[in-house]
């Protein structure tokens, strides 16, 4: 049908993007058989990292190491008190747990953590997990799967039961970031690894890359890269990347994806709530992606500054794909401002936002949040189009909101989208 007015346009647009399922191409939720890494309820969602950060800054006296040595509930407690009670809660993070709360029909005015605190404990996992994907219309998310994680590979090594909506990203982090360390790791995993990146120790870092690959079936292997990453490089780093991720990951038909612009740690005492960001060197994008034209990349990048450069080069390169706004950009007015610019230079062929969860329940916020801004610059746009005398069927603006909420992710992957089987 024909959009003949722009008020049917914007409420057309709207009701899309509100009831689109899309698929999260980056969380760190993982699959119920995952067990306990597996994190929902409301003391998580309180004492989520971002959370622990605004807090200590209300909470000057409170040393940090007392901070961690109370118990969840006690952090939660407190959280609460200083973010929710004590101030008012608009920060992004902050709001996010009232959307959440509210989505799921409590009380808001009662403000009272122990009613909350019931129900999640009267709702299994399987069930909270069905209620909130269908909340959230997230039809799939993509986990974090770290297989230097002792605890986690102790999952995958007894089997884990697959459930289509959570799927597998290889994330090697400690490969490239932490060599120093993970190799013994590697050895201990039966890999005939030295310190040393002789031309055996690469082949082997091969073999434990394609062994993971064949045991996770991952839709993509991930790294987060520091602000200063380099590329080409001199450098272990760079050695492993030429010589182990970029013919592994070509072989095996799945991108690589950086997220560039972290510092770690710059606070240790926050511990995850110690990292920041830097702007990066856009020409280390450049090279790799122009110098390996038939490998495909994911990249998302951390600071402000370095969003229009990524735009552009996408631009000039079809084999990288452009995606989210990462971390400290998941607040309404950058994914406002960065969405809008991406659709200007790069039309549909970008995956404008992913959540980032680390808690189940923050799939009804960050995406009830992310779709609204997302809708508002659509509107915008074919708004535009509109006044320049360009009618649109509904059918193409489905089409179009489909792509940008899963369909142009599964097709750079070159998959079918499991959700759709
Ligand atoms: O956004 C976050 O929660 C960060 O702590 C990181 O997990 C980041 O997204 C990452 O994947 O490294
Ligand atoms: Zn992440």
């Amino acid at each position: 049908m024909t959009i003949r007015t722009k008020e049917q346009l914007n409420d057309f647009v709207k009701e899309t993007v509100a009831h689109c399922p899309v698929t999260d191409i980056h969380t760190h939720l993982f699959a119920e058989s995952f067990g306990d890494l597996l994190l929902w309820g409301i003391d998580e969602l309180l004492t989520y990292h971002y959370l622990i950060a605004e807090t200590m800054r209300f909470r000057p006296d409170l040393p940090y190491e007392q901070f961690w040595s109370m118990t969840k509930q006690e952090q939660a407690d407190l959280i609460w008190q200083t973010l929710f009670i004590e101030h008012s809660p608009y920060s992004e993070a902050c709001r996010g747990v009232v959307t959440v709360l509210n989505r799921l029909g409590f009380d808001l005015s009662k403000r009272d953590l122990n009613e909350y605190r019931a129900y999640f404990r009267s709702v299994t996992a399987e069930e909270h997990i069905n209620r909130i994907m269908e909340l959230a219309k997230v039809k799939t998310v993509v986990m974090t799967n770290d297989p230097f994680d002792d605890y986690e590979r102790a999952q995958w090594d007894r089997g884990i039961r697959q459930d289509s909506r959570f799927q597998a990203a290889l994330r090697i982090d400690p490969l490239l970031n932490l060599w120093d360390t993970s190799w013994s790791k590697l050895k201990d995993q039966g890999y005939n690894v030295t310190e040393d990146l002789n031309e055996q120790t690469l082949a082997e870092i091969r073999r434990f890359l394609k062994d993971w690959i064949k045991r996770m079936d991952p839709l993509y292997m991930a790294v987060s890269l520091p602000s200063d990453f380099a590329y080409p490089e001199a450098s272990v780093r760079g050695t492993i990347i030429d010589e182990c991720i970029i013919p592994v990951t070509r072989e095996a038909g799945i991108p690589f994806a950086m997220m560039i612009g972290v510092k770690r740690k710059v606070n240790p005492a926050l511990r995850d709530a110690g990292d920041s960001v830097g702007k990066s060197d856009i020409g280390a994008v450049e090279r790799i992606v122009s110098r390996y034209p038939d490998n495909k990349f994911l990249v998302t990048m951390l600071s402000r500054e370095n969003q229009h450069e990524l735009a552009v080069t996408a631009r000039k390169n079809r084999n990288l794909l452009v995606f989210g706004c990462w971390w400290f950009l998941n607040n309404p007015s950058l994914i406002e401002e960065i969405t809008r610019m991406r659709l200007e230079l790069l039309g549909g062929s970008v995956i404008p936002q992913h959540s980032d969860c680390r808690i189940l329940d923050q799939l009804l916020y960050k995406w009830d949040h992310s779709r609204t801004i997302i809708a508002k610059v659509l509107c915008d746009k074919y708004g535009d189009l509109f006044d320049a005398g360009w009618r649109l069927e509904e059918d193409e603006i489905r089409r179009d909101v489909e792509d940008l909420s899963g369909g142009t992710f599964w097709k750079f992957l070159g998959r079918p989208d499991p959700a759709l089987s």
